[in-house]
């Protein structure tokens, strides 16, 4: 992939990125900045200088050798030394401060973009610095928007409804034949360290349901029960569904006329047609087991996405190698929820599985771990310290992800009892044992 990176597109991924966090934080006023939402969530305020101070750090610094545009606040910003809980405590540049350092550090990043031979050093080749600090601050674009839905008061936030297909599609699964696929990437020149290096993977036949599992699914599972029966549960997944009181999905609500929910400010009856969001890694499991399924390893969502048994080689996304547009995925913010399943027939894989990139992050069974060939790069802190199976493997991105940081290997991970995040799920199963 070297050279074909213009500096023209990394010009327009970083404006992308920088339009979506001022629409997420000019669309509130001041004091609903600096507010802690949620013991969970940052305020949006220190998201938001958090994005510039990290963009400092690696463009304007590193690859730019620049001098400082604030190093005295380094250590506020550092997700690292403040829990979020406690960052609202902290003497945070105020709201006018923030846009102000953050505009600052972009206009140098405009010089050091200029100057940049996108090859001088290993940070630089492709603009690799550049894509990392894209994909950075929509990762906090996303994070944002999760405290957006958790803010209460009036709506901040509009888009068009996600669309819905003209027929609810039968609810099938999709068997993918035993052998081996490359899983992770060499050659996907903005790759986080977490995706590197391909590897062949040998799995044996297995089917995984051609669409994310649907809320009206997910309603028969709790009209069966599936809440208050522990055997369809994990031990640690009982203990939490008890100790956390878990009835349904985060922000539902029953009463006699049947399941709401809150999205964005907004209350509306929970659309059967649209995959589950807002569950947590231990809902997953026990709806999958009530199901009769299982939820499915990294790997097996990875080959079911990205397989091309016909080429004998792995895809970048589902459809092909070419980047997500609004017929391929619901990505970007663009609505504000899940689209209905059915609705991205042109995003089906080669095995024909369905909306795997965009409306809902999957929970996986694996735990995060490193590839073989593994390197920390740029820094150790963005994977090699979540590596050890406290975390589950999140994939496909969501609604909410930009594409910029969602493809066929792009790795998201979480603590299985979070459901703040856009996490939904779908089933596999084992068709036979080893061949
Ligand atoms: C990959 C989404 C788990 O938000 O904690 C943002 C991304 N890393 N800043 C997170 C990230 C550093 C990360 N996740
Ligand atoms: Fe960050």
């Amino acid at each position: 992939m070297t050279g074909e990176i213009t500096k023209e597109a990394v010009e327009a991924v970083l404006l992308r990125a920088r339009e979506r966090s001022t629409l997420l934080t000019d669309c509130v006023d001041d004091t609903e900045l600096i507010a802690q939402h949620s013991p969970l969530m940052s305020p949006l305020v220190w998201d938001l200088a958090h994005i510039g101070n990290q963009e400092e750090l690696w463009l304007v610094r590193d690859v730019g050798g620049r001098d400082p545009v604030r190093s005295d606040i380094d250590e506020l910003y550092d997700a690292f030394k403040h829990s979020r809980s406690s960052r609202p405590t902290l003497p945070l540049l105020n709201p006018a401060e923030a846009r102000e350092y953050v505009r600052t550090v972009r206009g140098k990043v405009w010089d050091v973009l200029e100057a940049s031979t996108f090859g001088r050093t290993e940070l630089d080749v492709d603009g690799f610095a550049f894509g990392m600090i894209a994909q950075h601050e929509q990762q906090h674009a996303e994070t944002m928007l999760a405290t957006h839905q958790l803010r209460s008061g009036p709506t901040a936030l509009v888009a068009t409804p996600a669309p819905q297909a003209a027929r609810m599609p039968e609810l099938d699964e999709v068997t993918i034949a035993a052998g081996p696929f490359v899983m992770g990437t060499d050659d996907e020149p903005w790759a986080l360290d977490n995706e590197r290096t391909a590897h062949q993977v040998y799995l044996t036949d297995f089917a995984i349901d051609r669409f994310p599992v649907t809320n009206g699914q997910f309603v028969e599972f709790i009209e069966d029960g599936g809440y208050s029966r522990p055997e369809l549960w994990s031990r640690d997944g009982w203990r939490h569904r008890v100790d956390a009181k878990l009835r349904a999905p985060l922000f539902w609500e029953h009463d006699s006329s049947g399941w709401w929910h809150e999205t964005f400010g907004v209350e509306a009856p929970v659309p059967p047609d649209k995959p589950v969001v807002h569950v947590s890694y231990y809902e997953a499991e026990a709806y999958a087991g009530w199901a009769g399924k299982r939820l499915p390893t990294e790997a097996e969502w990875e080959k079911a996405a990205r397989w091309d048994p016909e080429s004998g080689r792995s895809r970048r996304f589902p459809w092909g190698d070419v980047s997500a547009d609004e017929n391929l995925a619901n990505l970007g913010q663009r609505h504000l929820g899940p689209a209905g399943v059915g609705s991205y027939p042109a995003g089906a894989s080669a095995a024909g599985v369905e909306q795997l990139i965009g409306d809902v992050w999957e929970w996986t069974s694996s735990g995060f771990h490193p590839y073989p060939g593994f390197r920390a790069f740029p820094y150790r802190e963005y994977s090699e310290v979540f590596f050890g199976g406290d975390y589950k493997v999140l994939r496909g991105g969501s609604f909410g992800t930009d594409s910029v940081a969602c493809r066929g290997t792009f790795r998201n991970w979480d603590h299985p009892i979070r459901r703040q995040i856009f996490s939904g799920f779908r089933c596999a199963r084992t068709i036979s044992g080893r061949p």
